[in-house]
C-alpha cells in the first residue's frame, strides 16, 4: 500500500528538501473545534515560513496522504472521524474509510512516504493504573519500531511518567532532550525526571538520526522540547484539573481510545482554557525545532 504524497510533499521529497510530518489526531481529537482548524492552518505555516514542507497525515477514502489540501485539512478538523493507532490502518484502508492518525499512525505513514521528522503535542504513554488496566499506548510499541524523530514536549501528566520512561528503554527509543535533561510533562516545563542525555542542537539530532542508521537501528528518536517556565501552565491549576479530570474518568469507567481525549477535554473545561492556550504554545514551539531538525538533517554531511 503506498502513500499518496501530495504534489508539494512529493516534489520536496524527490529533491531532498526538508519535510516535516504532523499529525492528525491532534486536530481531531486533540483541539476543540473551531479553534482545531485554524490551529492545524497555523502548524503548516510555522513549517513554510522556516522553508520547510508539511506533510499533515490522515487516511482519506481510503488512502494513505501525506500532505493535505486545504478542503482534507477542513475534513479532518470538522468531520467526525475515528482515531486511528497502526492496527487500525489495514480495516480502515480494507473498507475505504477515513481517520485521524495518531503518533503511532502517523509515524508508520510519514516513514513509508520517506519523510524523517515529525512534530506533535505529546506522545501517548503507559496510563496511571496500567499495572491493573494494561492502558499502554501503542504509540511506544511503534516508536520502537520506526526510525522516525518525533519532537514532543514530553508526556502528559495524565500518564504514568517513569512508568513511561521505562518502557520507552525497554522498547529501545532514543530520548534526547533538547537543551535539557530534565523530562517535561507536557504543560509544565520539568516532570522531576531526568533524562541521559541531551542534544544542544539541531544538528547533533542530526549526527544521533545519522548514526542510528549507521548502526541499523530501527528505533525512533524522542526528541523532548519543553516549554520555557514563563509559557508553562500555572502548576496549582494544573494539579487540580489533572486531579479532578482523573477522578471522572475513573467515576466513568473509561477504557480504550477514549481515555486520553476524554481527560484533554476535561481539562481545557476545568482550566477555562488556559491548558489549551498552552496546548498551542507547545505545538508551535515542537513544529519550530522540528523544521529546525529536519533542515539539518537534510544537509547532513
Ligand atoms: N497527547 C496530546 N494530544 C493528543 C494526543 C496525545 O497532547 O491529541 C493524541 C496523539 O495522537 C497520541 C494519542 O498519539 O493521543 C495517544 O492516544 P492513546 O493514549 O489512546 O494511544
Ligand atoms: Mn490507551
Amino acid at each position: 500500500m503506498r502513500v499518496q504524497p501530495s504534489p508539494e510533499v512529493a516534489a520536496a521529497l524527490d529533491e531532498g528538501r526538508p519535510v516535516v510530518a504532523l499529525e492528525s489526531t491532534i486536530i481531531s481529537h486533540g483541539l476543540p473545534r473551531p479553534d482545531n482548524l485554524e490551529a492545524a492552518q497555523e502548524f503548516e505555516e510555522i513549517l513554510r515560513s522556516q522553508g520547510v514542507t508539511p506533510a499533515t497525515i490522515a487516511v482519506l477514502d481510503g488512502e494513505l496522504k501525506a500532505g493535505l489540501t486545504a478542503d482534507e485539512l477542513a475534513r479532518i478538523a470538522n468531520e467526525e472521524v475515528p482515531k486511528l493507532t497502526v492496527r487500525d490502518l489495514p480495516v480502515v484502508l480494507g473498507m475505504a474509510g477515513s481517520g485521524a492518525t495518531t503518533v503511532a499512525a502517523t509515524s508508520w505513514i510519514a516513514d513509508r512516504a520517506g519523510i524523517r521528522v515529525f512534530a506533535t503535542g505529546g506522545l501517548g504513554g503507559v496510563h496511571r493504573g496500567a499495572s491493573e488496566s494494561f492502558d499502554e499506548s501503542a504509540d511506544l510499541t511503534v516508536l520502537g519500531q520506526v526510525p522516525i524523530t518525533v519532537v514532543s514536549a514530553g508526556v502528559k501528566s495524565i500518564l504514568d511518567i517513569p512508568a513511561t520512561l521505562e518502557r520507552l528503554e525497554t522498547l529501545g527509543v532514543i530520548v534526547l532532550g533538547f537543551r535539557t535533561k530534565d523530562f517535561p510533562s507536557f504543560w509544565l516545563t520539568s516532570s522531576g525526571y531526568e533524562l541521559d542525555w541531551r542534544a544542544e542542537d539541531a544538528f547533533a539530532v542530526a549526527a544521533v538520526m545519522h548514526s542510528r542508521d549507521a548502526l541499523g537501528l530501527k528505533s525512533g528518536i524522542v526528541v523532548a522540547n519543553p516549554l520555557p517556565e514563563e509559557k508553562q501552565l500555572d502548576p496549582v491549576v494544573h494539579d487540580e484539573a489533572l486531579e479532578r479530570a482523573l477522578a471522572e474518568a475513573d467515576a466513568k469507567g473509561l477504557s480504550g481510545k477514549e481515555v486520553t481525549p476524554f481527560l484533554l477535554q476535561r481539562i481545557v473545561e476545568l482550566t477555562g482554557g488556559d491548558s489549551l492556550a498552552v496546548n498551542l504554545d507547545i505545538a508551535r514551539n515542537n513544529i519550530a525545532v522540528a523544521a529546525r531538525i529536519a533542515v539539518a538533517a537534510a544537509e547532513y554531511p
